[in-house]
This record gives C-alpha cells, sequence and structure tokens, in this order.
C-alpha cells in the first residue's frame, strides 16, 4: 500500500506535495550558504585524467533531468563519452569547427571580449577530461503512428536543465564548462543521433588538472543583475 496521498483533479491523478519549509532566520542561512558554494563554481579549462565513476555521471544526467520543462516533454537526450577513440574524434571534429570560428567567423570584438579568458581554438579538454556529455534538445516527437509533435519551450527547457546540470556537477566537486563549438552538427553526425536532435551544449566533465588558474573575475553586484518592485 502507498503512503501517498493521491486526489484526481480534473481528470487526472495528482499526488499531495509536500513542500519542504524553513523558518525565515533557516531560509537566511540556508539562501547564504547555498549562494556562497556556488559562487565557488568556476568554468575550468584544464581537466585532470582521473577517470570519474560512471554513476557519478548517471546521478548528475538525471539532476539535470528533474529540470522543468514545456509540458513536461523533458525535450533532451544527454550523451555521455568515455569512449577515448570517440573523444579524440569530438576533438578533432570540433577543432575543425572553432578554427574556422576563430580565424573566419568571429568579429574582432568578440575575440577581444574573449582574450581575458583564455580561449582558443585548441580543446584538449575534450579528450583529457574522462566524460564529456553533449546535451541535444529534442525539437519535436514522432510517435507510434509516425506523426510529428514539436516541444514546446525547447530552449528554455534544455537551457535550464543545463544549469541544473551544472550545479550537479559543482556538488560532485567536479568541474566543467559550457564548450559551445559552433555549428555544432558534427555531434549529432559522430554521435548517430536521430534526425529530430541538435545539439546544444557540450560539457566536459571531470576533476580540475592540479594547480590549475582561472581568470580573476568580478561578478556583477546585485544592483546591476536586478530591479526590485515592491
Ligand atoms: N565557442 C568558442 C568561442 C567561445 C565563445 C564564448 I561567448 C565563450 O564564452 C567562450 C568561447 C569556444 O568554445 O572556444
Amino acid at each position: 500500500m502507498s503512503l501517498t496521498k493521491t486526489k484526481i483533479i480534473k481528470g487526472y491523478e495528482h499526488v499531495a506535495y509536500l513542500p519542504l519549509q524553513y523558518s525565515e532566520e533557516e531560509m537566511i542561512k540556508r539562501s547564504t550558504a547555498y549562494l556562497n558554494w556556488l559562487d565557488k563554481r568556476r568554468s575550468v579549462r584544464e581537466f585532470s585524467d582521473q577517470p570519474v565513476p560512471k554513476e557519478v555521471i548517471e546521478n548528475i544526467i538525471l539532476s539535470a533531468s528533474t529540470a522543468p520543462s514545456g509540458a513536461h516533454k523533458q525535450p533532451w537526450t544527454f550523451c555521455a563519452i568515455s569512449n577515448p577513440e570517440l573523444k579524440s574524434q569530438v576533438r578533432e571534429a570540433a577543432e575543425i569547427e572553432e578554427k574556422l570560428g576563430y580565424e573566419v567567423r568571429m568579429s574582432e570584438r568578440w575575440k577581444q571580449d574573449l582574450a581575458h579568458l583564455g580561449t582558443d581554438m585548441h580543446k584538449p579538454f575534450i579528450e583529457t577530461a574522462p566524460w564529456i556529455i553533449v546535451a541535444f534538445k529534442r525539437v519535436y516527437e514522432i510517435d507510434e503512428d509516425g506523426a510529428k509533435h514539436n516541444n514546446y519551450y525547447v530552449n528554455e527547457s534544455v537551457g535550464i536543465a543545463s544549469g541544473m546540470m551544472i550545479s550537479a556537477i559543482h556538488n560532485a566537486g567536479l568541474v566543467t564548462l559550457t564548450h559551445t563549438p559552433s555549428p555544432m552538427n558534427f555531434l549529432a553526425k559522430l554521435l548517430n543521433r536521430p534526425a529530430n536532435e541538435r545539439a546544444f551544449i557540450l560539457f566536459p566533465i571531470g576533476y580540475a588538472a592540479e594547480d590549475v588558474y582561472v581568470p580573476k573575475l568580478q561578478r556583477k553586484p546585485l544592483e546591476e543583475v536586478s530591479c526590485f518592485y515592491e
């Protein structure tokens, strides 16, 4: 017998939601602690090749997959790659696109904006990191009768899921960066993805390399990122 209370609402089964609630004091403590913990996350471009258990990657994917999505379609597929040959192929193809990006497609202004981050066309992290996850968005689904149904708010949904994945990676004590080779269609080809899937972001995942440095960045203060209407 299930202990969860259920109810039929507008013809559909619902389950009782038991909110996790805290006192105001506890909320302030928790939200401050969460902010301080999240603020320690940084995009890291140098990885250790130390292996990471598959179970951790599975949990990270399932964490991302708890994200809200348009009509609860969960319009995403997370492809996790640890196979060294496949990682090499992905790196090679990504670097071909990135070379074109840095040499031809990107404006001087864009390259200037990136200069302080030290990014370039070389993507060794795709091979060094023990895992890469490519988040694919599922633009539509095909039903049993072969009919095509578009998903809803696909970019928003996969964007939110990707953010939650970054947080899950940080929680595991691992690091990542959001790599967006452009165009990304080589990934669907290399990974043999169906026609309804488009690569969204590539995440290398692993331990940070030893003695790694990241750019000294300032995050915008509250006044610059918010507007309160009280
Ligand atoms: N996609 C390129 C360039 C790049 C663009 C932005 I905006 C960044 O914040 C970082 C990199 C690359 O991955 O190198």
